[in-house]
């Protein structure tokens, strides 16, 4: 393994007034991020999906040992066959399993069993963390930090997909390990998120709820 260190070559700078406005139009556009339940049926090409997951690989990580697969899958019959299950043991979820306290907090966000987007989205992106690994393909080496490693990377991932100009849901399946199963994982895998992405219905809504986001005040404090 290589300790060497290379001159950082490829920052930018630029001056304070860039940077607020550059900061400033980010938060502008990245608030226009809306987590999306109603999907057209429009293909989406692949060489999009891919320069996505490139830009979420690029994530820090514990260690850099990239702990994270991402399965893109734009296969019908296997969206089909997720969308079963899932609705399986959604249905679970929101009969009997949920409770309800967590089916109130649910509420504005009009969600039940019924996952209809996930045979419609052109792409259902299955993300997976791996506790073992390293850089190297055949590394089976301890990762560090895996669950804030594979965030960072998928935040990355649906941030990417929204500065292309694609809308997204993250979908936390409960329980999420079928999706190893299905995408035939190796065991040092877990199903960490799935990502629905696409083009918006032409209906397409968003709960009023999902928009109230906290004001700074109350997301940070500065100590100066
Ligand atoms: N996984 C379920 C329930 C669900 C849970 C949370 I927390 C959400 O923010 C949204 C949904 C579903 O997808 O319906």
């Amino acid at each position: 393994m290589s300790d060497k260190h290379i001159p950082l070559t490829d920052h930018i700078e630029y001056t304070p007034e860039q940077m607020l406005s550059r900061a400033t139009e980010f938060n502008i556009n990245v608030r226009r991020r809306h987590s999306i339940r109603t999907f057209s049926d429009r293909k989406v090409d692949k060489a999009i999906i891919e320069q996505c997951i490139l830009a979420a690989g690029s994530a820090p990580s514990g260690a850099n040992h990239q702990p994270w697969h991402f399965v893109a899958i734009s296969e019908q019959s296997m969206k089909d066959q997720i969308r079963k299950t899932v609705e399986h043991h959604e249905h679970a979820f929101y009969s009997r399993k949920a409770g309800e306290e967590w089916l109130e907090a649910l509420k504005p966000l009009g969600t039940n069993e019924q996952k209809p987007y996930l045979s419609i989205a052109p792409w259902l992106i299955a993300v997976f963390s791996q506790k073992t690994g390293g850089i190297a393909e055949t590394d089976s080496r301890n990762n560090y930090y895996v669950h804030e490693s594979v965030g960072i990377a998928t935040g990355m991932l649906i941030t990417a997909l929204h500065h292309a100009g694609l809308v997204t849901l993250t979908h936390t399946p409960k329980p999420m390990q079928f999706l190893a199963d299905i995408c035939e994982r190796p065991d040092n895998e877990r199903a960490f998120m799935l990502i629905i992405a696409g083009y918006p219905a032409e209906d397409a809504t968003v709960p009023e709820h999902a928009t109230i986001k906290k004001p700074l005040g109350q997301i940070a404090s500065f100590v100066e």
